[in-house]
């Protein structure tokens, strides 16, 4: 057999080869398990002993220059493919921008970077954690007992068998106070935070939906006190509202994270029918809305969290986001915030260059 012009002949047509695909067969035909080539080292075992020392190098050498050749013809053609693709797939940088961009930044989004900006001015840092937790950090170290009705079933999602280091089950996180938690023990005081994020509870309905968003903020110092938390509050809200007549009322509430715990109400007045925040709650055509949770931190978070209560205090408060955007943008369904329609999203979606800055104003119309 003339294995030279076997060779010849195979090489002639892999360096004819057109595309990858007619490569491909003919790696196939030469290679492949029924190949001519993987025919002729079956040969090698019907010879004799000396044949074989003479016929099998010729053989391998041949499989090699076949297998060499397709594996260059190979990248060639690739790379042609990829030349090609990049000459077709230019792009003139010189161009202007499109004058509809298709995408939009979903509310929610744009809120949560609108509350960075606002906490980041009264210096806080935005602190973030895992959603998957474990009852230790999601409930234990923030004073909630066993027999807690936050921790019955029908709340929390529990994964069936993904089991933490004490044996208790691992959960989705029902707030995002257990990022709190973490910050304290990994960074001690003092601590000035927020945590905004996912939260997970099983409950759906009209206002509620299994997964929603919280923003949660942290103050551990010396000395602090309910002032310290009122004037933050009225600060940011007045800030997130873009009004100066914001009028908060603090009402003793219960948390088990906190003590003394205070629900704080907005003033709003109806215009046209519609709540419209600002003014006392109290003027005639006003009232009060609820809208967020807060307390001085529990000396026993205080002391889970790894500091001394004696020498740390703190407040703390919680807010929906997914309200604070329907509140700010007049949004009324909750529930189309998370079904994904583009021309919701079109709607009351942000532009991506309406980024919030305090100098240009947080809250940019869509
Ligand atoms: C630590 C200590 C204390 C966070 C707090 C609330 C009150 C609260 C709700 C508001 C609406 C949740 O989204 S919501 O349903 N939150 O009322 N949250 S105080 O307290 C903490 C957190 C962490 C270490």
């Amino acid at each position: 057999m003339d294995y030279a012009a076997t060779r010849e002949q195979a090489l002639a047509r892999i360096a004819q080869a057109q595309d990858l695909g007619a490569l491909e067969s003919l790696r196939v035909e030469f290679l492949g398990k029924q190949g001519s080539i993987s025919g002729l080292l079956k040969t090698l075992g019907g010879m004799s002993a000396e044949d074989r020392l003479v016929v099998g190098p010729q053989i391998q050498a041949l499989r090699e220059a076949v297998s060499d050749a397709l594996t260059a013809r190979k990248a060639a053609l690739e790379g042609a493919a990829l030349e090609a693709q990049l000459a077709s797939e230019t792009l003139d940088l010189t161009l202007p921008a499109p004058e509809a961009p298709r995408g939009t930044v979903h509310p929610v989004s744009q809120v949560m970077d609108e509350l960075a900006e606002i906490f980041a001015d009264l210096g806080f840092a935005v602190a973030t954690g895992p959603e998957i937790e474990d009852d230790w950090h999601n409930f234990t170290a923030l004073n909630i007992p066993e027999s807690h009705p936050a921790r019955a079933m029908h709340d929390t999602f529990y994964f069936p068998d993904q089991m933490a280091a004490d044996g208790t089950r691992m959960l989705l996180r029902t707030h995002t106070s257990p990022v709190q938690i973490r910050a304290m023990l990994q960074q001690g005081a003092p601590i000035r935070i927020i945590a905004p994020g996912r939260v997970y509870r099983s409950d759906s309905d009209a206002t509620h939906t299994p997964m929603f968003h919280q923003v949660e903020g942290l103050v551990i110092d010396k000395g602090i006190h309910l002032g310290h938390l009122k004037w933050t509050l009225e600060t940011f809200l007045k800030a997130f509202f873009e009004r100066e007549d914001i009028v908060l009322r603090l009402r003793p509430s219960y948390f088990p994270f906190t003590e003394p715990s205070v629900e704080v109400d907005v003033g709003f007045a109806l215009v046209n029918g519609k709540r419209v925040l600002g003014g006392s709650g109290d003027a005639p055509g006003h009232g009060w809305m609820e809208l967020l949770g807060s307390g001085m931190v529990g000396r026993k978070v205080i002391e889970a969290g790894g500091l001394d209560p004696d020498e740390w205090q703190g407040f703390a408060f919680g807010v929906g986001v997914d309200r604070l955007a329907m509140l700010k943008y007049g949004m009324d369904d909750l529930r189309a915030f998370f079904d994904g329609d583009v021309r919701w999203l079109q709607h009351y979606g942000f532009s991506p260059l309406d980024v919030p800055t305090l100098s240009a104003g947080v809250g940019v119309r869509p």
